[in-house]
């Protein structure tokens, strides 16, 4: 057997049996969500075409010709019945680009569609993309907003880290083919985490925002903002107000943005988000809720104290270790919530929970109140109610 065959054929039987393996669904004590026993996606699921010259002529040692570093950041929609995620895949050269993997459901079983998804640029071409929210919009289309990021024009000579960040948007009928409009034009500097409302609010496209005044540091921006533009077409949004600030000493003290397009429920739009803070070790990404009102999604009605989910175990460590992040969920007819999130910059995860669980996880979880003793008067009031019990 020529090294070619041996090679070929142990990484196609092992790739096979990776993306057919079944997924677990954990015990949660918490009893709000699931966690599945495997990663749901990885970079080691990425379509061995991409990465191999099949022709055994000109690869006769069966060599990866392009490497692939990680699968992260996935926007999340339910289509013709599949459970269907626009995946971040970062190749070694770390680039980003998005590339669709879909599931028959939703924990398991993913695969790649055949090709990446080949997005159309506009005039000022994008060095890097990533982080795509998908919304299904009143107006037909399915949205993707995304992350654009080039280099600073205004960077002093020599400084070649410098980058400006941007809302990116596409737009599709079929996932299939992508019409690219003009980036979102905003009053901050820069944006990040920027995700479409899927209704008109007083005949306006609703954009949730991230104004930053840096790349990285938000500087006196921040906070999940709220803003409107008149023609998606042509995407301004002149006035930003705060939905979310940071706030010092809490698990979005330095940042946060918004995750996918909220869930409308009876009771209000669910919200997920994710909280940055400092601590000796680097940022810490954590995961955390509310919930807005039906009619001004702008304004919050609950939000629990501190985060819905932390990076626990191996999630805890990747390319930058200690991040929880997600930018995908779906919602199916039944209730049940698929939350799609990533660990560490480096794999994607699924876990499970109901609209009913959400709602009652934000309604009745106690709400922050920014002091250690505000904790504790937490904690004896729930001591309190429950003397009967115990
Ligand atoms: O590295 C963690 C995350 O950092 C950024 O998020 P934010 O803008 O809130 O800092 C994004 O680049 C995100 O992709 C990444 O997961």
């Amino acid at each position: 057997m020529s090294i070619f065959e041996d090679r070929s054929e142990k990484i196609k039987l092992a790739h096979e049996q990776l993306l057919t393996q079944s997924n677990e669904e954990l015990f949660s004590t918490n009893g709000v969500f699931n966690r599945f026993k495997n990663p749901i996606l990885t970079r080691d699921h990425v379509p061995l075409h991409w990465r191999f010259d099949m022709n055994p002529e000109t690869n006769p040692y069966f060599m990866e010709r392009i490497g692939f570093n990680a699968a992260f950041n996935a926007g999340a929609i339910k289509w013709n019945g599949k459970y269907v995620l626009v995946v971040r895949t970062e190749g070694n050269d770390r680039k980003s680009f998005f590339a669709i993997a879909e599931s028959p459901n939703g924990v398991d079983n993913f695969k790649f569609r055949d090709c990446p998804i080949t997005l159309p640029q506009t005039d000022d071409p994008d060095i890097n993309v990533y982080d795509m929210r998908l919304t299904k919009h009143d107006d037909g289309y399915v949205y993707g907003v995304f992350c654009t990021e080039r280099k600073d024009p205004d960077a002093p000579e020599g400084d070649t880290s410098s980058a400006v960040a941007s809302a990116g948007i596409a737009r599709t009928k079929d996932l299939i083919n992508w019409e690219r409009l003009p980036d979102l034009i905003s009053t901050s500097g820069q944006q990040r985490n920027v995700v479409l409302f899927p209704h008109l609010i007083d005949g306006k496209y609703a954009f949730y925002t991230r104004p930053q005044d840096g790349f990285i540091d938000t500087g006196k921006g921040g906070g999940i903002g709220f803003g409107l533009a008149d023609d998606i077409e042509h995407p301004e949004v002149k006035e930003e107000v705060i939905v979310d600030g940071k706030r010092y000493h809490t698990i979005y003290e330095v940042k946060n943005g918004l995750g996918p397009a909220p869930i409308r429920t009876d009771k209000g739009w669910l919200q997920l988000a994710h909280g940055v803070r400092n601590t000796a070790a680097g940022l810490r990404y954590t995961l955390y809720m509310f919930m807005t009102d039906l009619e001004k999604p702008w304004i919050v009605t609950h939000k629990p104290a501190g985060h819905f989910m932390g990076p626990l175990k191996e999630e805890r460590v990747g390319d930058v270790s200690n991040v929880l992040f997600a930018n995908g969920w779906i919602a199916d007819d039944d209730g049940k919530v698929f939350i799609y999130y990533a660990s560490s910059d480096t794999r994607m995860h699924v876990a499970t929970s109901s609209i009913d669980q959400l709602v009652d996880y934000c309604m009745n979880t106690p709400q922050d109140k920014f002091y250690s003793a505000g904790s504790v008067e937490n904690i004896n009031e729930l001591i309190d109610k429950n003397q009967a019990f115990v």
